[in-house]
């Protein structure tokens, strides 16, 4: 047949258009899956090493293989069995996400279905890994919406019908979007896996630091100290539930091995401490409560910990501080500062270097590994997390961050009372309800909390047994409630006789004042 030899001398082109149409297409998956991955590792630098797609599912594969198979891989690969997972795992999702690119059809996206469902793996193994939250599979999911849009883009390049019958438009814009994609994916994986490095690197000091014994500890809970009323906050606050304010974007990752505290300025002797240097001291344990300036009346910043610290008057003491300085400027690792009076830090109360919180080292968002912990002053202006840094000066030479921008430089933390139950907006029956909630006066002390309903007379509180003036102490209230709505206020009344004032200030410059209320409905 005649049309036999004019079809094939055009075959070699065709043939050659079609193959590499195939290679495209299989690029467009593989470029598509190294998207998911990489953005993937990149958001996971935020949720944890652990909620990377890539390392979750390598994690549970490593975890649920049966025992022969573990021992195959380490018989058969010795100590190169990660690499060889990895290896495999990469040619199996290749393979997988070819495929995915060859079936895709701007009309019928089976490849990216074929995405998903790898996303749906890559989700499952995520929030299966041990101490996996929700948010640890917002990687995988992300990585994925943008592996499939990447996708779906350059197969649309591919299908165009092209003007002029040589798809150069198509081709052309395919080849910008796969670069642009390749770069990002590249760049994204790079640098998540930069960070998560950094960031296990971390978690492994943390987990190496054993809390050292202390000979004085601090005194035991008695009872009663927490009423345990439901609802209302409990006398310690666990790690996860304890407040987090700092100016870190990325918390900050830092080692003991590489943790120095560099003390100078107006001292008689410079010393700068490594982690082991400063283990040689007697550290002592006490409970003290943080609040942050920032919290306004009836607000949440504020908590209650058990911390393990070194204290920081023996510290000074060890670089003798000349006289005529009055302030230690302290400052983390990610340059943010602090100013604290010295007078303060030497009056006797516990102000601590503090290396643990409640039992464990410092969790990495409260400042592992060393922290300051100072009873009684606000946040601010004492409690520098992550701190590598003590210049001794002077306040009229010296402003911490907060302070350069309109906040105060001295700020005690002023009395403050709170109504944590009922809850807002819950209607009660009639009849005995307790109120309750705690109140605080940090190194004074609180000596009366009192309750009044409708502005009616102030009616004493019953307060938990005061467990140190550092602390909050815990108040309830028993109300006969008569049907209808009604606006209960407290006010607590410090050691030193200070009634917490009416007057409402706002928590700038040195922490908000007013009576906590809140409207109940009875029925
Ligand atoms: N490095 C550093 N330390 C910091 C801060 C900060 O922004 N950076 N914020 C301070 C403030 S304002 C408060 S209230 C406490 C809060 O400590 P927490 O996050 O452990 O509750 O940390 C203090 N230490
Ligand atoms: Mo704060």
């Amino acid at each position: 047949m005649p049309a036999t030899s004019s079809t094939s001398t055009d075959e070699g082109p065709v043939a050659r258009n079609a193959a590499l149409r195939l290679i495209a297409r299989a690029a467009s998956g593989v470029i598509a899956a190294g998207v998911v991955l990489g953005v993937g590792e990149l958001l996971s630098a935020l949720t944890g090493p652990e909620s990377s797609p890539f390392f979750a599912v390598g994690s549970t594969t490593v975890d649920r293989s049966p025992a022969w198979a573990r021992e195959f891989a380490i018989t058969t690969f010795g100590t190169n069995d990660k690499p060889a997972l990895f290896v495999g795992m990469s040619v199996l999702i290749t393979v997988i996400a070819a495929i995915a690119g060859i079936v895709e059809r701007p009309s019928r996206p089976y490849g990216s279905a074929i995405l998903a469902g790898l996303g749906v793996v890559g989700m499952y193994a995520a929030y299966n890994r041990p101490g996996a939250n929700g948010a640890d599979v917002l990687p995988t999911v992300v990585g994925v919406v943008l592996g499939i849009v990447v996708l779906r883009l350059l197969t649309a390049q591919l299908d165009e019908p092209s003007p002029g019958g040589d798809g150069g438009m198509g081709r052309r814009r395919f080849l910008v979007i796969a670069s642009v994609a390749v770069a990002v994916a590249a760049a994204a994986g790079v640098a998540g896996r930069q960070m998560n490095q950094r960031l296990s690197g971390v978690l492994e000091s943390r987990r190496r630091v054993k809390v050292p014994v202390v000979v004085d500890r601090a005194a035991p809970i008695p009872a009663g100290v927490d009423l345990e009323i439901p609802g209302a906050t409990s006398f310690i606050t666990p790690n996860p539930v304890f407040y987090r304010i700092d100016t870190a974007l990325q918390v900050p990752r830092l080692t003991t091995e590489e943790w120095r505290l560099r003390i100078h300025g107006m001292v008689e002797r410079e010393v700068t401490l490594s982690w082991d240097e400063l283990l040689l001291r007697a550290p002592i344990e006490r409970r003290i409560t943080l609040t942050c300036v920032s919290n306004e009346v009836g607000g949440e910043l504020a908590g209650n910990a058990t911390w393990v610290g070194f204290p920081i008057a023996d510290l000074l003491d060890e670089v003798e501080v000349q006289r005529d300085a009055d302030m230690l400027l302290s400052k983390s690792v990610d340059g943010f500062t602090v100013g604290t009076p010295i007078e303060v830090l030497r009056d006797g109360r516990d102000a601590l270097l503090a290396i643990a919180m409640n039992g464990e080292p410092l969790p990495l968002e409260h400042g592992f590994p060393v922290r300051q912990v100072v009873p009684g002053l606000y946040g601010f202006v004492s409690a520098t997390k992550w701190v590598v840094d003590w210049e001794l000066t002077r306040f009229d030479r010296a402003q911490a961050y907060w302070t350069k921008r309109g906040w105060g430089d001295r700020a005690p933390i002023k009395t403050a009372s709170r109504i944590d139950v009922p809850a807002a907006f819950a209607p009660v029956p009639e009849g005995r309800v307790t109120i309750a909630g705690t109140a605080w006066a940090q190194h004074r002390g609180i000596e009366r909390v009192e309750v009044r309903v409708d502005e009616g007379p102030w009616q004493p509180a019953t307060l938990a047994p005061q467990y140190s003036i550092d602390t909050w102490r815990q108040w309830s209230w028993q109300w006969d409630a008569p049907a209808g709505v009604h606006n209960v206020q407290v006010r607590a009344t410090d050691l030193d006789g200070n009634v917490q004032t009416e007057e409402r200030a706002a928590p700038i410059p040195d922490g908000a004042t007013g009576w906590h209320s809140r409207t109940i409905t009875v029925r």
